[in-house]
């Protein structure tokens, strides 16, 4: 137990009582819950203190923004919920985007709440941070839940962890009004009452005729392939995805998250040949994937459809936990809804060396469009420009990533977030860490935080100047818990480049320049970190390379040209002005 107290109950006697604050901490860790990502504040300060004395990873922030985003990635890389506390009203709001976006890409976090009081919240008497969080919350979360009798935070936690975990896992709400930390009740009934949950998150056998067809399907294919999400780098089925890959001899593209499932070096990786293999592929296999934008909805011209609307004839099999994912945007020929783990186990058996590899034409066809792709860019990334652009400055950064494959890769921006995943190569799964579904900015620090907490290893960021502002702050936690983060900022002075002029004349800048030569550096030096100006790749490749070496945070300004980028990166014909032309 966190801990209990003993109080005089009757004259003569005493009675062992516990409270709030300790049935929560107890709560999570009965449940294995041992880090707080937060930020302190009434009426959740003690909780925090109370966590750490109990031998819990209590990790403070600058923002509840970040604490949840750290959260929600922590969620992604172990499996379990991440825990992220704040306090009510602002802290709470600040928590939300970053549950909402958990929701979005199914990542298993906990926002817990603190809150005002019920009576005078419902009845609008203007309490202080006074807000109807739980309401709210609903519509961002997963799930949500309120606790008001100590005798129910074991069921509220437990509720709360099934829900994050369990089928399409999720952002969770849990709101805790501040009366309830320090009810006291009998040690023993409180003790009785938490849950240890058996089995979170419950496999989800497929059925097997869903199994048959997607095998059938798959052995037809005269041009298959297999395209891999981050859905798959959850589900921690590694050795079973490989040798998936591997007995079919299918081409396989990673999405953004699941580079490194496999090595982004593997012979059948097809990532340099994208454009090439989604419209030219008959059958596509979607493991832990959405045909959301990210896939173009599964049609249009990207997948050789004859307008941006038409399907491209493909057909497609898909593997996911959510029964409700199939047909979202197309037809899915064979849906295979279970967890990934036991469908790609259910897959494998009835895939033996009678398995037919694909057609020879169609791998030849593959490898001969990709060696173009990858020496048309080995040519760009050889020159040495000056000042440096994205390419001189990430061919510095894929050398190190290959030289350390276990650190963890933070990346956040437009060109900064597109050129990164397509240069710097991953070797292991759930190590390419970044702005997922939505494409949010301010991931970068608070992703930084958890990488580094959550593996106790090296993260590199990299970071759009722009991108690295939404949680530049956190630098100082970096700093306070001394992580071993290295920061690199692609600075090019503004929100996609940094030349644009105000076309009046007048004295305001350009809505996205911002101020040139800014020193981003000496934020980081000015917490006791170490901070570097890069004006070339090889003060990049050494200052990233001492960096890691010294394990101690580090930030470094790579000044690069502020013409280099285009605006929105890879997504420029998603802006409306693109899109009316
Ligand atoms: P990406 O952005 O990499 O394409 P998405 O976030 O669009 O990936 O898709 C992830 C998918 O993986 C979701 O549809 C989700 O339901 C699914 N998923 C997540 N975890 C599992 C799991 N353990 N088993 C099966 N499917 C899962
Ligand atoms: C929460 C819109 C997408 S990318 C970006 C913004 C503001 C920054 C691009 O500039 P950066 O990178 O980071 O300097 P680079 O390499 O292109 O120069 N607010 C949120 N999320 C998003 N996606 C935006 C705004 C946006």
């Amino acid at each position: 137990m966190g801990g209990t107290v003993t109080t005089p109950q009757f004259a003569g006697e005493a009675q062992a009582v516990t409270d709030g604050f300790n049935l929560v901490i107890d709560a999570l860790k009965l449940n294995g819950l041992d880090t707080i990502f937060g930020v302190p504040g009434i009426p959740i300060t003690d909780l925090a203190r109370k966590a750490q004395a109990a031998g819990m990873r209590v990790i403070s922030f600058r923002h509840e923004q970040s604490a949840a985003y750290a959260a929600s990635i922590a969620g992604f890389m172990t499996g379990k919920p991440g825990i992220c506390l704040t306090v009510s009203a602002p802290g709470f709001l600040n928590g939300l985007t970053a549950l909402a976006n958990a929701t979005t890409n199914c990542f298993p976090m906990i926002l817990i709440s603190g809150s005002s009081e019920r009576e005078i919240v419902d009845l609008q008497q203007g309490d202080y941070e006074e807000m109807d969080q739980l309401a709210i919350a609903k519509s961002f979360a997963k799930a949500a839940f309120r606790v008001l009798h100590a005798e129910d935070i074991g069921v509220g936690v437990a509720r709360a962890i099934r829900a994050a975990v369990s089928g399409r896992p999720g952002g969770v709400y849990l709101d805790l009004p501040g009366k309830l930390f320090p009810q006291t009740i009998d040690a023993e009934i409180g003790k009785n009452s938490l849950i240890k949950v058996v089995d979170p998150a419950p496999r989800q056998i497929p059925a097997p005729d869903a199994v048959q067809r997607a095998l059938a399907l798959l052995r037809e294919a005269k041009r298959p392939l297999i395209i891999l999400g981050k859905g798959a780098a959850y589900a921690q089925a590694d050795a079973d995805i490989r040798a998936l890959v591997e007995r079919t001899g299918i081409p396989y593209l990673p999405m953004s998250m699941a580079k490194g499932l496999l090595p982004d070096t593997h012979p059948q990786c097809a990532s340099a040949a994208r454009s090439f293999v989604l419209p030219e592929a008959d059958v596509v296999m979607l493991v832990g994937a959405r045909l959301n934008w990210l896939l173009s909805h599964g049609k249009g011209k990207t997948w050789g459809g004859k307008d941006a609307r038409a399907w491209g004839g493909q057909k497609f099999v898909q593997i996911d936990i959510s029964s409700q994912e199939a047909d979202s945007n197309v037809r899915i020929d064979a849906p295979v809804v279970g967890d990934i783990g036991s469908c790609v186990a259910a897959l494998l058996a009835g895939i033996d060396a009678t398995w037919p590899k694909p057609q020879a034409g169609w791998l030849a066809a593959v490898a001969e469009r990709k060696s173009k792709n990858i020496a048309k860019m080995a040519e760009t990334l050889a020159k040495n420009p000056v000042p440096m652009n994205f390419h001189s400055a990430l061919a510095v950064v894929r050398d190190i990533v290959k030289a350390n494959p276990d650190a963890c890769l933070v990346n956040e921006g437009a060109n900064a977030l597109d050129f990164t995943r397509s240069i710097v190569d991953m070797f292991k799964p759930r190590k390419r860490l970044d702005v997922g579904t939505w494409g949010v900015m301010g991931i970068g620090m608070g992703f930084s935080v958890a990488a580094a907490v959550v593996s106790g290893g090296q993260v590199i960021a990299i970071e759009g100047d722009s991108a690295f502002g939404f949680s530049g702050m956190e630098v100082e936690t970096i700093c306070r818990y001394d992580l071993p983060v290295c920061v690199v900022i692609l600075n090019n002075s503004g929100v996609y480049r940094g030349d644009e002029k105000n076309p009046t004349g007048g004295r305001d800048p350009a809505p996205l320049a911002f101020v040139k030569d800014a020193r981003y550096e000496k934020l980081m030096e000015a917490f006791g970190g170490v901070g570097v100006h890069a004006t070339t790749p090889a003060e990049l490749r050494s200052a990233m390379e001492e960096a890691i070496r010294s394990r101690r945070p580090t930030l470094v300004n790579a000044v690069i040209d502020a013409t280099a980028g285009t605006e929105s990166g890879r997504i420029t014909s998603l802006n409306p002005a693109a899109k009316r032309q």
